[in-house]
């Protein structure tokens, strides 16, 4: 899966990163601001997820354009402590629908560990475009909530995909997979060799020469079948 975490400036999109990644990732920055990308790779429950962090200054909207490119699921990182954020996060929260209109998208809303830290009512109240989504109160300094927020976003997105998610682990393996998959999801090949190239990418999969065969990784065929398994989770 490919999530872009993305909200104003140091909201803790790079914190909220490296306490995913467990610091193994990159962060782009000048003097602690980032200023082309964080990217990591999380292990949940045997899947990859591919983190890719923006530029929270105004002026990189190019480079937030490049990395939303593709991706499955948002994290949309607001600063629970800082009121003087939300008219910025209002702008951000315009530019990601944009971007990636109907794409999955949770709230973190981030330094929860902070006496000044705004409770989630309040947060709704003072940032009204935020209804109807997800908010979900963390910290990426102490990891509070941290998993659970991933794992909702990660549920939503495979919840999206569910349909075909099925069908992949179905026929998984099978010599004739590929025509079975575009029989039952009534489509066409390249749309359905599209799918496939997707997933693969995003290391679900592979794909076999010719594209007639595909076989879904073991660690996660369970995920694909069953996406609730990923909030049994602690
Ligand atoms: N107390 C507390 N501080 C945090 C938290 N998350 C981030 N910070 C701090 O907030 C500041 C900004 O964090 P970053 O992770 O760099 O924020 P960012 O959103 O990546 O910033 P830009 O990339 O410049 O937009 C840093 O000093 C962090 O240590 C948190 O959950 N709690
Ligand atoms: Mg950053």
């Amino acid at each position: 899966m490919k999530i872009v975490v993305t909200g104003p400036y140091a909201s803790g999109k790079s914190l909220l990163i490296h306490n995913i990644t467990r610091g193994a990732c990159i962060n782009i920055e000048r003097s602690g601001t980032t200023i082309a990308m964080d990217h990591g790779v999380a292990d949940i429950d045997g899947m990859s997820v591919f983190m890719f962090g923006t530029p929270g200054l105004l002026r990189f909207r190019t480079m937030r354009k490049i990395l939303s490119s593709g991706a499955d699921g948002i994290i949309f990182v607001v600063d629970s402590a800082d009121k003087e954020s939300d008219a910025r996060a209002k702008l951000f929260f315009r530019e990601i629908a944009f971007f990636l209109p109907g794409v999955p998208c949770v709230v973190a809303a981030n330094k929860q560990d902070l006496d000044e830290a705004r409770p989630v009512d309040k947060l709704r109240e003072n940032m009204r475009f935020l209804a109807g989504v997800p908010v979900i109160p963390c910290s990426a300094e102490t990891g509070l909530n941290v998993d659970n927020m991933l794992r909702t976003l990660l549920y939503l997105t495979m919840m999206q995909w569910s349909s075909v998610f099925a069908k992949f682990a179905e026929h998984s393996g099978k010599p004739d997979g590929l025509q079975q998959l575009m029989r039952d999801l009534n489509m066409e090949r390249e749309q359905a060799v599209g799918y496939l190239r997707r997933f693969e990418l995003r290391k679900l999969l592979e794909v076999r020469l010719g594209d007639e065969q595909f076989t879904v990784r073991d660690e996660v065929r369970p995920l694909l079948k069953n996406p609730a398994l990923l909030l049994r989770h602690g």
